[in-house]
This record gives structure tokens, sequence and C-alpha cells, in this order.
């Protein structure tokens, strides 16, 4: 099948985040697709990604990008896909200003804007799963299944002394 998740990112640097992006989505099975596309260093680049989306099958986006980080909302912008915002942690202000670049979307355009570094990417496909499952009932159940085994893991393992 072809890929129904696009995950963009500013730069090959967003990798160590965005990767554990992707790793959801292999694990939950969901075809996906994932590359650097850069809102600053390659707007064109942004403005057809953005643009042929939804043609070329894909149901929803995840753009992680870092400090200035315009790439969800102009991504958003672009695409009436829906669009989730990654925000990077960044080494001079901790991914604060991904954070704050990425969530005041003004009203019209929205981007839904997950917590910064590895929890919102992680998330991020997360909520992904659930919006293909809407449509793909095997990803529903896939996604069920996921979060009854992790309620199972916590709830085996109560003691916070034990690994
Ligand atoms: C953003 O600038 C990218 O998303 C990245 O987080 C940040 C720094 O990019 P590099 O200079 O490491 O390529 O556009």
């Amino acid at each position: 099948m072809s890929a129904l998740v696009g995950v963009i990112m500013g730069s090959k640097s967003d990798w160590s985040t965005m990767s554990h992006t992707a790793e959801m989505l292999e694990k939950l099975g969901i075809p996906h697709e994932v590359t650097v596309v850069s809102a600053h260093r390659t707007p064109d680049l942004l403005f057809s990604y953005a643009e042929q989306a939804a043609d070329r099958g894909l149901r929803v986006i995840i753009a992680g990008a870092g400090g200035a980080a315009h790439l969800p909302g102009m991504c958003a912008a672009k695409t009436h896909l829906p669009i989730l915002g990654v925000p990077v942690q960044s080494s001079m202000l901790s991914g604060v200003d991904s954070l704050l670049s990425i969530v005041q979307m003004p009203a019209g355009v929205p981007v839904a804007t997950l917590a910064i570094g590895k929890a919102g990417a992680v998330n991020a496909a997360l909520l992904a799963a659930s919006i293909v499952g809407h449509e793909f009932p095997e990803y529903r159940a896939t996604l069920k299944k996921f979060r009854e085994e992790q309620t199972r893991s916590v709830l085996d393992n109560p003691d916070p002394r034990k690994a």
C-alpha cells in the first residue's frame, strides 16, 4: 500500500527526534514515507509536497521542525490534510522556540501541536494512527492493541524499585 502518513522534517538534524515517529508508525504497521523538506532552505519543495500530498494518497502529515519552526504552519497553509506539528528540541532555547513557532497559528489554519521532543514525536505517530484508523479498521485495531499492552505493562509492574 502507498504511504498514508507523510513524515517531514526541516533538516536531517531533526531525525534523532523524528525517528521516534517513524519507529512508532513502523511498530503499528502504518504505511508512511519520510523526507527532509525545509520551509526556509527548500520552500518550493515544501509547496509542491503539501499541494500534492492529498492527491498522492496521504491522509495526514507529521511535520517536525526546530528553532524558527515554520514547516508545519506553512504546510498547513497549502493543504487541507491534518497537520501534526512536532517541536524539535533546539540547542539554544531547548525547543520552547520551536513550540511557540508551531503552536500559535492564526484562526483558520490549524496545526495540531505536540509536545517538544521524543514524547511529541511518538504521540504524533499515535495520533496519526487514530486519524487513519477511522478509515482503516486494521490500524484502529492495532492502535487499540498497543494501548491495551501499554496499560497492561504498567499494571503488571507497579513497583518503582523494579526495572
Ligand atoms: C530547522 O532548523 C530544522 O527543523 C532544524 O531543527 C533547525 C536546524 O537545522 P540545521 O541547521 O541543523 O540543518 O529548520
